[in-house]
């Protein structure tokens, strides 16, 4: 990581300086602004107040309330008051009743309360010489049974503060531990907290109602005394400072500072006084924005620079050769753009796309040098294969997995699966619409269910929109780029994977039939497809490490005792969830992916591919004389009940299953949410069934009705907006219409690309922004796939940068840093990941992260040493299957150019 490293170097070099003339006068030049941005800042420090919500899903996402970016870094969030000392995802969060940014007092503050506790008070952050001042001033007194419970909490990033040295009250030291180890104690709920969602209390149950106790306390102290960049002091008016270690109780936890509010004061009743030890005339170091895996001769090679608009930016920069006896060698200077202004930092391009010798190379930009990269025509040959033989291939379900002396996983869920019970909203927006389907009820075992299928993400349950997603892009990568890469032996009888063993079968093949198993289940057992597999509890959903340790794979049967086992039966209702709710997006895309499978598996498992084939035929008619209507309160879940439940604003009557009860026990571990819906977008409900027209036309080779209903679709899927979404896939259609249709598919690209450059140059990057709650990778890679389609095509009308400049985005030319999203591709990439191994700091090769969001209103974050921040640092299985599209797209542009 040389850009961040050098980071470093430079601000201790700078440091050094500093230290002397800054020690007696600790922060005291700072004098912070409301801004035109509505928050409070100084040049290298900026305090947010709810520039961010709780998530409506998702809850506490560790982006929140009070946020401190301390020398372009976030150093802490969520500081607001709470009733726990180290809460955890679901746990009760205040209500946002109002904020204002008064620029005249150079003050935030936000109007906050707990309803279901008549706590309702402001919370207050007004600039004071050297920092801030934070306050709690509440409406009335703290009720009573509140005191020694509500307090002002402020989390503080474990891989910044972790190792580092600490100060309490001047004198008594301490170092921040890098292992959780502090005594717990069992907090109760109050005798009449209001009850929360079902699976909320069983979850606090299963935990054991432990917190831990504080590992400094004293009325002030210094944090990160040995770390120029984070050092920062707080002292208390009131009530003691206790800093408390979230992570004995979840792996994602972060450190907590905080204040229990005293009984009896209304104004002032918490007053911090927060001083940063800012960096004289901070300025951040440039990020130099490159391609990790290196460049292709000849093509364009530009890299982007991230600069602060403050930094007195050098106007030219250089390419150097890295020559064999390790000496550097200039083979290359040039301008930079005019730098443009985007969010907070202002960007230049460098383009050095005259340097086309095959070689090892770095960029050197003032006192940056990035790490070496290659200029070679295979840069692009090996960018791919890690997702589809190590991530996908960890995260298939119901088979162990293994690499060399590793197991990754036993074989996981042969349980599989209970019948939903309908139980309303249940975490992570999963629903249950109907209490039966066809012969099973709610609680009932569906037979079948145990076979195929991916772990969604960092969690490990079934979503039906990403099992479908990547059938469809493995099938389509097979296909289209005559994918035969054989590095995996897969066995679905003995349900054993292993990796670094070719079995004579490709992998995307057997990845395709992986999937299709699972959806010919729910077709088999069920009659249609379903809204996927999920946990029974919270519990059960939030460990993480191995798969197969999370139910104990054998059928839970009613009869038996708790502890009992009985062959292949037990006392223990820990068997999945199967959420069996349908609806038409579901049905398509299953008919689509049935089909794609069935094309794919032709000649390798012909048995199987004409059960794809004829099972996608029947769900077309049947679809077509009975269409499946949208569940009315969302298959996909509607999502904002979650917050509300864990607030305890809901109804929240539990409505218990007799069978479903949690186990007792202790401890927790941090939990996944689903990914982002990357369906959800606006013309969604155009041409549902066109991906089944279309796979059903390739896989029968232009067989009615499915041809004549492509004919029908195809005016209205190449309008400019669908091109963006599944339009572009009409190319894949050409074949099977009239010749005229590659006119009027080329007048439609043509329109497309009348205004995609601009639409793309809206930052610096030239690909989609990232301005969701999740990274925006997802779209990038889209873009990726939809280029090459539409390139190869119509070469005359799409050139290939498209493609390769969004791959090279994924690859490192992105903001924040120039790490590859891919873990473990490129020179420098994310190698801690929120994947199913991120208690170890881990990673999965060829996990695509989303990458970096926008923490409101305008700082781009994706954290390098961190792995828990589930919107920049969670792989999804349909982004790692479509990044194997994207990967090959690239190498057979460059390998075309040959
Ligand atoms: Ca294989
Ligand atoms: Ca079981
Ligand atoms: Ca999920």
């Amino acid at each position: 990581m040389v850009n961040r490293f050098s980071f470093r170097l430079l601000s201790v070099a700078g440091l050094l300086l500093a230290t002397a003339l800054q020690v007696a006068a600790f922060g005291a030049d700072v004098q912070m602004k409301v801004t035109k941005n509505d928050y409070l800042s100084t040049q290298g420090f900026d305090v947010m107040l709810y520039d961010s919500r709780y998530h409506p899903v998702f809850v506490d996402q560790k982006n929140t309330a009070m946020e401190m970016i301390l020398h372009d870094q976030r150093i802490a969030t969520n500081g607001d008051v709470r009733l726990m000392p180290t809460p955890e995802q679901w746990d009760l969060v205040a209500t946002l009743k109002a904020r204002h940014a008064e620029q005249a007092n150079n003050r935030l503050t936000a109007d906050l309360a707990f309803p279901t506790f008549g706590l309702s008070y402001t919370l207050e952050v007004a600039a004071e010489p050297g920092g801030v001042r934070v306050s709690v001033n509440l409406d009335k007194p703290l009720p009573p049974k509140l005191a020694g419970r509500a307090g002002f909490n402020l989390e503080l990033l474990p891989s910044i503060y972790m190792g580092k040295a600490y100060l309490v009250d001047g004198t008594k030291a301490g170092i921040f531990p890098r292992t959780p180890d502090d005594p717990m104690i069992k907090v109760l709920p109050l005798p009449d907290e209001p009850k929360k969602a079902y699976y909320l209390e069983d979850w606090d149950k299963a935990k054991g109602y432990t917190q831990p106790l504080p590992f400094a306390e004293g009325r002030s102290i210094t944090l990160g005394v040995d770390d120029a960049l984070a050092r920062v002091s707080v002292k208390s008016d009131t009530a003691d400072l206790m800093l408390f270690d979230g992570r004995d109780r979840a792996q994602n936890g972060w450190f907590v500072l905080r204040s229990l509010i005293p009984a009896g004061k209304t104004k002032d009743a918490i007053v911090w006084h927060i001083r940063p030890d800012v960096i004289p005339n901070w300025t951040r170091p440039p990020m130099i924005a490159h391609s990790q895996v290196g460049y292709a001769p000849d093509f364009s090679k530009v890299a982007v620079l991230e600069l602060d608009p403050k930094y007195k930016a050098p106007k030219t920069a250089k390419v150097l050769r890295l020559m064999e006896d390790g000496s550097y060698k200039q083979v290359f200077e040039g301008p930079i753009t005019p730098a443009k202004p985007w969010l907070r930092y202002v960007y230049s391009k460098f383009d050095f796309t005259p340097v086309k010798d095959p070689g090892l190379y770095v960029i050197e930009y003032a006192d940056q040098r990035t790490a070496p990269f290659p200029i070679s025509h295979d840069v692009y040959a090996r960018i791919w294969q890690d997702s589809l033989d190590h991530h996908l291939a960890e995260q298939m379900d119901h088979v162990s997995v293994r690499e060399g002396y590793r197991m990754w996983h036993g074989a996981s869920h042969l349980d599989d699966g209970r019948m939903a019970p309908v139980v309303g909203e249940q975490f992570d927006g999963w629903y249950q619409a109907t209490a039966t389907d066809g012969k099973y009820k709610g609680g009932d075992h569906i037979p079948g269910m145990n076979v195929g299928g991916w772990y969604d993400a960092g969690d490990f349950d079934l979503e039906e929109p990403a099992q479908l997603s990547v059938i469809q892009s493995l099938a389509l990568a097979y296909r289209e780029f005559n994918l035969k890469y054989d590095e995996l032996t897969v066995n679905e009888t003995s349900r054993e994977v292993e990796m670094h063993r070719p079995d004579g079968m490709p992998d995307t093949v057997e990845q395709v039939k992986h999937g299709a198993l699972y959806i010919l289940a729910q077709f088999d057992n069920i009659g249609h497809a379903i809204r996927g597999t999920h946990e029974p509890d919270l519990r059960q959903y939030t460990q993480v490490g191995d798969g197969a340790s999370k139910t104990d794979g054998r059928i839970y049967d009613p009869k038996l005792g708790p502890n009992e086992v009985k062959g292949d039966y037990s006392g223990k209702p820990d068997d999945r969830w199967i959420f069996t709710t349908n609806n038409p997006y579901f049905q398509w895309n299953a008919i689509a992916a049935l089909a794609a499978a069935a094309d794919t598996l032709k000649g390798y498992d012909d048995a199987l591919a004409k059960d794809c084939l004829d099972t996608a035929i029947k769900a077309w008619s049947e679809e077509k004389s009975h269409p499946t209507q949208s569940p009315a309160s969302g298959g996909l879940g509607p999502g904002a009940g979650v917050l509300a439940a864990s607030q305890g604003t809901v109804g929240g009557a539990p409505k218990r299953q007799g069978s479903s009860g949690a186990p007792a026990g202790s401890a927790g571990n941090s939990a996944a949410p689903a990914p982002p819906a990357s369906f959800r977008r606006s013309g969604f409900g155009v041409g549902v069934d066109w991906p089944a027209a279309l796979e059903l036309t390739i896989a029968t080779h232009g067989a009615e009705p499915y041809k004549s209903r492509l004919k029908e679709l195809f005016p209205q899927m190449i309008t400019p907006q669908q091109m963006e979404f599944r339009g572009w896939s009409a190319v894949r259609a050409l074949p099977y219409l009239d010749a005229s249709a590659k006119d009027q598919m080329r007048e439609a690209v043509k329109t497309y690309m009348a205004g995609l450059d601009k639409k793309l140059d809206a930052t610096p990057f030239g690909v989609p922004p990232s301005l969701g709650t999740w990274g925006g990778s997802g779209a990038v890679v889209d873009m990726a796939i939809r280029m090459y389609f539409l390139h190869k095509t119509f070469p005359d009308i799409v050139g290939p940068e498209y493609t390769l400049r969004a791959v090279n985005y994924i690859l490192g030319t992105h903001p924040v840093s120039s790490t590859s999203y891919v873990a473990g591709v490129g020179t420098v990439s994310k190698t801690k990941t929120y994947s199913n191994n991120r208690a170890d700091n881990s990673y999965i090769p060829g996990a695509v992260i989303p990458g970096y969001i926008i923490i409101k209103p305008d700082f781009p974050e994706c954290i390098d040493d961190f792995g828990f921040l589930w919107f920049e640092d969670e792989a999804v299985v349909a982004g790692s299957a479509n990044w194997v599209v994207a990967g090959n797209a690239a190498e057979a542009i460059v390998n075309g150019s040959k």
